[in-house]
């Protein structure tokens, strides 16, 4: 196991490749990042050697299975330092999570005339829920507005929340701005007006310690792919009462406890919220991922990208031409830093970069409402996690200037 922060490229194989001819610099992070042997040899294992249905075989296949399943809810506990394992739900992902608890919680107390207030920063995953339940209900949905450096304004939070608010959902890490959302002082005042707080934690929980508890949030949803588990897993966590207070979000196999032909109840949490067979697999894939993650620590990750960030931003900054958006001081910055070379279109920026061997995402992030906010189409975008090093931050600093150099930015 890998637990020297600065030694841990040789874990991820793909990051070995040659692209284009040119050393790969894998900067799209933020979008999904990339998996370890670790991660892969357990997936491995498990379906040569413990491969079954969970909860229903008595045989020795299924009782594996069944163990590692729940081990992994146990390591998705700790990890996020949950009360206890029956408030962790598997689901396909964050969006999967974000749907989950508009389509029940909210579907049973949202009504007319209700507020359920959002910030302009949000990922579609985290506004389209809110905003189809807000007009199926006629209820109303506001938006908390950013400060000039790209902050979450938390006096425009104090006028938006109120006591009509019955849910706040905000992202606690932006995939555009690259800031992190003050979610436990956003819980204590959604908690004054009686109304419930939902996290977005995708761009959180892979980069930093997150402790739920401490938080003292009602929801938090987070995707395993963004923390180098298998795609088609993420996390609900909720609080007990909240999750046993709702009605199921999927009926079918597994969420049950008895059926009859004109009526049915429903099993304990987490279960009332697993139905039909789980991605088991990628369950156990993400244990190792958290594994992985526990061998570094957590401070490490957080440390080892806030390295990056001091590295590169003030050497971004200092291109001419180049805008980059959300705060300048890195301090305030994650690894996600979003940006434009004026005059090119940022896809054309991603498609050049290609070139040069650095992988960058380009568009509007599925962030459409804060790219109008900030009276934006798109952005180019280059995020990092704990495995890049000065060297992939070196290569994109000369993608750029390549780049203006090529289309002649600058210099007419
Ligand atoms: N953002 C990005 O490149 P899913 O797709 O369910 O794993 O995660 C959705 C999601 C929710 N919230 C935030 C803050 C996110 O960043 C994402 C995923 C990717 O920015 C893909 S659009």
């Amino acid at each position: 196991m890998a637990n020297n922060i600065n030694n841990v490229v040789k874990d991820f194989p793909i990051l070995k490749q040659r692209v284009n001819d040119e050393r790969l610099a894998y900067l799209d992070n933020a979008a999904t990042v990339q998996r370890p042997k670790q991660v892969v040899a357990a997936l491995t294992k498990f379906y040569e050697t413990d491969n079954a249905n969970v909860h229903r075989g008595v045989h020795t296949l299924a009782e594996r299975a069944t163990r590692d399943y729940e081990d992994a809810r146990k390591k998705v506990q700790h990890f996020i330092n949950a009360g206890s394992a029956n408030e962790v739900i598997f689901t396909k992902g964050c969006t999967d999570g974000l749907n989950l608890v508009a389509a029940t919680y909210g579907e049973q107390n949202i009504h007319e005339g209700d507020e359920i207030v959002i910030s302009v920063m949000e990922h579609h995953s985290n506004l389209i829920p809110w905003q189809q339940l807000a007009l199926r209900k006629k209820a109303t949905l506001k938006y908390i507005e950013l400060t000039a450096d790209g902050e979450l304004d938390m006096a425009d939070a104090a006028k938006k929340i109120t006591d009509k608010t019955k849910i706040v959902a905000v992202t606690h890490a932006s995939n555009v701005l690259g800031v992190v959302s003050p979610l436990k002082q956003l819980a204590a005042l959604a908690h004054q007006h009686g109304a419930v707080i939902v996290g977005d934690g995708a761009q959180a929980v892979p980069h930093m310690p997150v402790n739920v508890q401490d938080l003292d949030i009602d929801f938090y949803a987070f995707s395993g792919h963004k923390m180098m588990s298998p795609m088609g897993i993420g996390v609900l966590y909720g609080k007990a009462a909240l999750l046993r207070s709702m009605p199921p979000y999927q009926y079918g196999g597994e969420m049950i406890a008895d059926v009859h032909r004109d009526q049915s109840t429903w099993a304990d949490i987490p279960f009332k919220f697993e139905a039909g067979t789980q991605n088991i697999a990628g369950a156990v894939g993400l244990g190792a991922a958290i594994d992985y993650l526990n061998a570094l620590g957590m401070k490490n990750v957080q440390a080892k990208e806030q390295q990056l960030v001091d590295y590169t931003l003030p050497r971004l900054l200092a291109i001419p031409d180049v805008e980059v958006y959300g705060p300048h001081d890195p301090a305030k910055h994650t690894g996600v830093l979003a940006f434009n070379i004026r005059g090119l279109h940022p896809h054309d920026v991603a498609t050049a970069f290609d070139m040069d061997g650095v992988a960058i995402r380009a568009g509007h992030h599925c962030a459409q409402p804060l790219m109008e906010t900030l009276g934006l189409t798109a952005t180019a975008r280059a995020s990092f996690y704990f495995y890049n090093t000065k060297e992939d931050a070196d290569q994109l600093l000369n993608a750029i200037n390549e780049t203006k150099e090529f289309f002649k930015i600058g210099t007419i």
